[in-house]
């Protein structure tokens, strides 16, 4: 049988298979090899004694590491637009990692637009990335958008992605039928220590719909990343990524370079300057 791994505790899976959910452990064999991760389609049996065993991972087609996730097919960047104020910088380092792994589709929800200021927030957020990712304005807190974004989610496995107190678990508990992800506020949190959430695991919206809310994380370290490669990860330089007058150019320096002809036109100044912030920041690692 085949399933989909959609909760893992120590060793322990969860496989979601022909509508039953399976507890089952891994063969030997894989324990030692590539671990199975929540979102892996697995071929699992099940012996005469009712027990579940997983028997061999279907290759993955993308794979995050923040979360752990692997097999998604939309990756939704939620900031708020205020407490915590949105950081573009950031916003593009959370998208350059779900470019990277080549996940289908990413959108962008800016939460907490109840707050006064929002709409100036979200017009600049609009002006820069209208054109390249969906946007959704949404409150948690009044339930403002939610529909619009939970239609977008069907037949999907998504994973919230953005850093902590933005309201990540407060929308996936609207979208998820019984959802009670626990929030909190930042203040809180601080005080303990701890992210509000932990454990990472596909939750059930609806038949072969599933969203994963994770942890908020604050640093997303590029280094690892190829410098080369990195304006491959900025959806929007596609088109002008070559014709330079240098066929290996970096796009930073070079003259004639088609891509730094686009800045200010078709690429915006803001999302150009932070390419050239980041590939600094890749080609300063100590990697190198
Ligand atoms: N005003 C307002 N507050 C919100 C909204 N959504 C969430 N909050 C509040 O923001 C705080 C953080 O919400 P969470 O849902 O815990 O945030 P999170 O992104 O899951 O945080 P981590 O789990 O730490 O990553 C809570 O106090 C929520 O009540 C909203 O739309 N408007
Ligand atoms: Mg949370
Ligand atoms: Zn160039």
């Amino acid at each position: 049988m085949t399933g989909r791994i959609i909760k893992g505790v120590g060793g322990l899976y969860t496989v979601a298979a022909q509508g039953k959910h399976y507890e089952a452990k891994a063969r030997g064999i894989l324990r030692r090899g590539l671990k199975p991760a929540i979102g892996d389609f697995v071929e699992i049996t099940v012996t005469p004694m009712g027990e579940c065993v997983i028997e061999k991972l279907i290759e993955r087609k993308n794979s995050l590491l923040r979360p752990k996730v692997v097999n998604i097919d939309c990756a939704v960047m939620v900031f708020a637009a205020k407490e915590p104020d949105i950081n573009l910088e950031m916003l593009d380092r959370f998208i350059i990692f779900a470019e990277k792994e080549n996940i289908g589709e990413i959108c962008i929800a800016l939460n907490k637009c109840d707050k006064d200021g929002a709409d100036e927030v979200f017009e600049k957020l609009n002006r820069i990335y209208g054109r390249i990712y969906k946007l959704y304005a949404i409150s948690a807190a009044e339930g403002r958008g939610i529909d619009e974004l939970k239609a977008n989610l069907k037949n999907k496995v998504s994973v919230m992605c953005g850093p902590s107190g933005v309201g990540k678990s407060s929308i996936v508990n609207l979208i998820v039928p019984g959802g009670k992800m626990e929030t909190g506020d930042i203040s809180k949190k601080i005080k303990r220590g701890k992210h509000t959430t932990r454990h990472i695991e596909l939750l059930e919206i609806d038949s072969d719909t599933y969203i994963v809310d994770s942890p908020g994380f604050s640093s997303l370290d590029l280094e690892y990343l190829d410098s080369d490669h990195l304006c491959e990860y900025f959806a929007e330089f596609k088109p002008y990524l070559s014709g330079c007058r240098f066929r290996d150019c970096k796009h930073i320096d070079e003259p004639d370079c088609k891509l730094k002809e686009q800045v200010g036109k078709n690429i915006s100044v803001e999302r150009y300057e932070r390419f050239k912030k980041f590939y600094k920041e890749i080609k300063n690692s100590p990697r190198f």
